[in-house]
């Protein structure tokens, strides 16, 4: 039946992670302001991203998925993987065009901080495919990678939609030799990642014309208000969305529309905003074929296959050994 298939393990931080409160205190209290990506996805910013992912305007998903539909059974045959574990797997909706190829007995682990989102999408795949098996693993990946995948077996390691892109190139150099420390010689990576291309196609998936970007940067506010008891008024910022040509990558912020104080209880803090004054959100990476190489390859990784798709909109699938 499908609930022998289907197994959801908690995985405790392998190392200790700064909490909310610590990065609001380094990051927060004076300028420049900036809080780390992940805590946009709380069950909320989760399913925002997944409707960021629908916008007309945020082409990495659509190319993410069309490489994966066009390339899935060869991708899947190259990988030749038992265990397909994936980082950040959201609702597992795009990595279905793998999954489809998948041989019997394939174990796929997706693992994600979002519980709901990981349970209802685990239940989807077993009733659909009965030759799978899904362990789905929540935690925060940024605390390690030590998990429970059994030794028998080839891996592939899932990293898609670009997230690499939010880690600081010097960081993205240790998250790869992170995930190289789960590999064995013959393994593989299958890296998603946005490339350069015309800073407005950038900002424009950045801001789309939906506003739900915008709806997502702001939902970090919210957070903030639930986990740190702040007071944080989402009408009194706004979304902003710059191309860093020089660092090669999308700056979002929040910026303050006005001058206002906002109270953080948990912190026994007041924050003075000036107007126009910005909280960075989030940085997002984009590589050329040079600099993919260059995070790589010291990390170990040979590129084995890199599609990509045409302009404006190009978007690469990394297929790393
Ligand atoms: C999920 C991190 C890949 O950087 O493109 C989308 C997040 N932020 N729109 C990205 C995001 C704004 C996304 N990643």
């Amino acid at each position: 039946g499908t609930d022998a298939r289907l197994r959801i393990s908690r995985i405790p931080p392998a190392r200790p992670v700064g909490s909310l409160m610590d990065d609001v205190r380094q990051g927060l209290l004076a300028p420049p302001r900036r809080l780390p990506a992940k805590y946009f996805y709380d069950e909320r910013g989760a399913k925002l991203f997944e409707d960021i992912c629908a916008t007309q305007d945020y082409y990495p998903s659509r190319c993410e998925a069309q490489l994966l539909e066009t390339h899935g059974a060869a991708l899947m045959q190259a990988m030749d993987a038992r265990h397909l574990i994936e980082l950040g797997s959201g609702s597992s909706r795009k990595t279905r065009h793998l999954l489809q190829h998948a041989a019997p007995g394939t174990i796929y682990w997706p693992f994600d901080v979002s519980e709901e989102m990981l349970r209802s999408s685990a239940a989807g795949l077993v009733a659909e495919w009965s030759g799978l098996q899904v362990h789905g693993l929540v935690g925060d990946y940024h605390a390690g990678l030590d998990l429970p995948i059994p030794d028998e077996g080839r891996r592939s390691v899932l990293f898609l939609g670009g997230t690499l892109g939010n880690f600081r190139p010097e960081q993205a150099e240790v998250f790869l030799g992170e995930i190289r420390g789960l590999l064995r010689a013959g393994d593989t990576l299958l890296l998603g990642a946005d490339r350069v291309k015309a800073p407005g196609v950038l900002e424009r998936a950045y801001d789309d014309r939906e506003g739900v970007t915008a709806a997502f940067n702001l939902n970090v506010l919210r957070v903030l208000n639930r986990e740190l008891d702040a007071d944080f008024d989402l009408d009194g910022f706004s979304h902003r969305a710059v191309y860093n040509t020089e660092a090669e990558r999308i700056e979002m912020y929040l910026e303050s529309q006005r001058e206002q104080a906002v109270r953080i209880g948990r912190l026994d803090q007041t924050l003075q905003f000036t107007a126009g004054e910005r909280i960075r959100t989030e940085l997002s990476h984009k590589y050329s074929e040079a600099s993919l190489t260059a995070l790589l390859e010291p990390a170990g990784f040979r590129i084995e296959q890199l599609l990509t798709t045409p302009e404006p909109t190009a978007y690469s699938l990394v297929l790393a050994r």
